[in-house]
């Protein structure tokens, strides 16, 4: 198995349970008239097949005990019939139950829109797959976000920036006629999760995406992916009305400016009816943007929205801005530039912020935006492909992060303001909500790069749909729909992904450090790096390590990004003694013999935390090695084989930096730990393993 049905593996149950769930699918009865009924009752065949072993017979009218029926209650006259409350569900909800028709024993899986019951399908094949009762189920589910998007940083020469999966999926070359059939099975995986966007190319956007001969081509994918309940994004360079438009400016005041994006935003839903609408990287690390003409990014981000307005789309316009001639701390600069901006876009405009104020590291505190503009929809952004968090190659499981983030308590409207409450809409009462993940998917047999690598994807769906669901449980089932029901695998595998997260954090940013990852590709410890072309690149600019102490003073005393939370939270951060360990050298600059609240000194404590991630990446690899026979050979070896590369490459990052902080220091490794095995030269000079892209 080469790991390319991902989590839709619809291999036949064991014997002892085949024949139960034999008798809760007897029939099938599930409209086909339009496309997205006709993949609904495809996925249903073709998983129940594969998993109980033999055929489902189709039917018009239930005859059997045990028959599932399908559909809304417009495309089902059975369904009509039984006037279901379904009026918390929404276009996207569904409703899966246990009921009686004709006098007959049937489960029954409702939406109000035929997409509903797509997403009702799925996981009717999910609660086979991990094994649960069909006897008595009464589901009721709908996403508590409305916009669930994945963000390909894809470029149109088949580059995916930061990408560790292979090539683009999307081939510019073969489009719009050959329409691979991965681009179908993406977009089962998608919809099985509820995924219900996706934007195909890069934020570092070229302007061609928006030329006839790309439009059609994304008319061909949105033609693929529309079934699924998915909908066509583009991200947009600013400038295009100057590189392709022919104009001479792209300020977004100018009356042939806002034409022209009007005249191109009809011409895209000329060919594209449902697409989605914009991303926008504008006025960062050297896009073009609104500033460029003394504009803010709202008048930016307005110019488009007004054009998408007719047409249904909205605008997503990115807050990740800092400023090569801003000296102000980097992870203050979003705030700075957006709060004021607060109540000043169009209604549908979404701020897409990234989940930290720096840039998707192991771990950082939530990003001060969320809570401090209620006047705008703010849409997450997460990084599911690993950049920061060892490529491919490293087993972490990003469900803690996400959730740890989501849970976060931001305290704008007291306590119990969480971060999930902000981009859901509740807090400040927004129709309009999201939450995008930078998409880990390439060209690889495997999707993501590894077989563990499609859990970050399968977690982000899943959080997305639910933001307040349990990274734990997320894990399970993955574990379960990707592998074997086995108890005695799923369990320990379970507890390897939970511990994952930790022990990157551990291994390469303990305590609150960040960005101390080699420079460009980011990967591998470069904690001496120094160059340039910009301090704020540099890891040296966010360590602060001299011979007396480490971290960045962040409270009142230094650059006083507290003050970016509310009250409490900023009150809290500001004071050493009460911020939590795992923030602390992100808000402060401590001495080297500071008292952690444990009794050892920060030092002593930074090398247990460096030591304790390979410690648990060991652990990681021996459970690995107990398990193999569970799983099939060659999903077993590719991640007997990453764990071994990441053991090997936690040590590096470990003994790279305690050297390095040590030879500012001078301070003594506390008593029975082991010594770095090589000197600070030594590991200098190393050159980087190969980095895609970097070449
Ligand atoms: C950084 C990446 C860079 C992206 C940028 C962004 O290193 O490749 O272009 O974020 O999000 O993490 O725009």
């Amino acid at each position: 198995e080469d790991g390319y049905d991902l989590w839709l593996r619809y291999h036949t149950l064991p014997a002892a349970q085949v024949d139960a769930y034999r008798a809760h699918a007897t029939q099938l009865i599930a409209p086909s008239s339009s496309p997205t009924q006709q993949v609904t009752r495809q996925e249903l065949q073709r998983g129940l097949d594969g998993l109980l072993g033999r055929t489902t017979p189709l039917a018009d009218a239930v005859t059997s005990d045990g028959a599932i029926v399908v559909g809304t209650a417009a495309s089902s006259p059975l369904i009509a019939r039984l006037r279901l409350d379904t009026k918390n569900l929404g276009h996207d909800g569904y409703l899966i139950r246990s009921t009686k028709v004709d006098g007959h024993a049937v489960t029954i899986v409702v939406g109000n829109d035929d997409v509903g019951a797509l997403y009702g399908a799925f996981r009717v094949l999910r609660l086979v797959q991990t094994m649960q009762p069909l006897d008595h189920v009464d589901v009721r589910e709908a996403p508590k976000l409305q916009l669930r998007v994945l963000d390909h940083w894809d470029n149109l020469n088949g580059h995916v920036e930061r990408g560790y999966a292979g090539n683009s999926l999307w081939n510019w070359q073969k489009l719009p006629d050959w329409l691979d059939p991965r681009y179908t099975d993406y977009a089962r995986a998608n919809a099985s999760i509820g995924i219900n966007g996706t934007v195909l190319n890069n934020v570092n956007a070229q302007a061609a995406i928006l030329t006839p001969l790309y439009l059609e081509k994304v008319k061909a994918l949105a033609g693929v992916l529309r079934p699924y309940g998915i909908r066509v994004y583009l991200s947009v360079k600013f400038s295009a009305p100057i590189e392709i438009g022919g104009l001479k400016t792209a300020d977004p005041l100018d009356p042939q400016v806002q034409r022209w994006w009007r005249e191109k935003a009809d011409e895209i839903y000329q060919l594209v009816p449902d697409f989605g609408g914009f991303l926008v990287k504008a006025n960062s690390e050297g896009q073009p943007g609104p500033q460029d003409y003394h504009r803010t990014h709202a008048d930016g981000a307005n110019m488009l929205a007004d054009a998408l307005a007719p047409h249904g789309g909205v605008v997503m316009w990115r807050a990740f801005v800092y400023s090569q001639d801003n000296t102000d701390d980097r992870a203050k600069q979003a705030y700075t530039e957006f709060k004021p901006l607060d109540g000043k876009f169009r209604a549908n405009v979404l701020l897409q912020v990234k989940n930290g104020p720096i840039d998707f590291q192991p771990r950082e505190p939530f990003n001060p935006l969320f809570g401090a503009m209620p006047k705008t929809p703010l849409m997450m952004e997460f990084q599911v492909t690993k950049e920061y968090l060892g490529f491919a190659t490293h087993l972490v499981y990003l469900g803690p992060l996400f959730e740890e983030v989501l849970a976060a308590d931001t305290m704008a409207q007291g306590k119990g303001s969480t971060v999930a409450k902000v981009i859901d809409g509740q807090l400040d009462h927004h129709a309009l909500t999201g939450i995008a993940g930078v998409a880990n998917i390439g060209a690889d047999r495997d999707w993501s790069g590894s077989d563990f690598n499609q859990a970050n994807w399968y977690a982000f769906g899943r959080l997305a749909w639910n933001p307040v669901a349990s990274s734990r449980d997320i894990a399970n089932d993955w574990a379960r729909m990707t592998f074997t029901n086995d108890e005695a695998f799923v369990k320990p595998v379970v507890d390897m992904m939970m511990l994952s997260r930790e022990a990157v954090v551990d291994y390469m940013t303990p305590l609150g450090l960040h960005h101390l990852m080699g420079h460009g590709h980011h990967y591998g410890p470069e904690p001496w790096d120094a160059s340039g072309p910009r301090a704020d690149w540099t890891p040296v600019y966010y360590h602060r390590a001299d011979h007396d102490g480490i971290g960045f003073d962040r409270s009142s005393t230094g650059s006083n990004a507290v003050a970016q939370y509310a009250p409490a939270v900023a009150a809290q951060f500001n004071d050493a003694s009460r911020t939590p360990d795992a923030f602390l050298l992100w808000f402060h600059h401590l001495p080297w013999t500071y008292r952690m609240p444990s009794g050892q000194s920060l030092w002593d404590a930074l090398v247990q935390h460096y030591t304790r991630g390979v410690d648990d990446v060991a652990q990681m690899r021996a459970t690995w090695a107990r398990l193999d026979g569970h799983i099939d050979a060659q999903r077993y070896r590719k991640a007997a084989t990453f764990l071994a590369v990441q053991q090997n490459e936690a040590q590096w990052w470990r003994d790279a930096s305690i050297v390095y902080f040590q030879s500012l220091n001078g301070l003594p490794l506390p008593a029975g730990y082991q010594p770095p095995a090589h000197s600070l030269k030594y590991y200098q000079s190393l050159s980087f393993p190969y980095v895609p892209g970097y070449q």
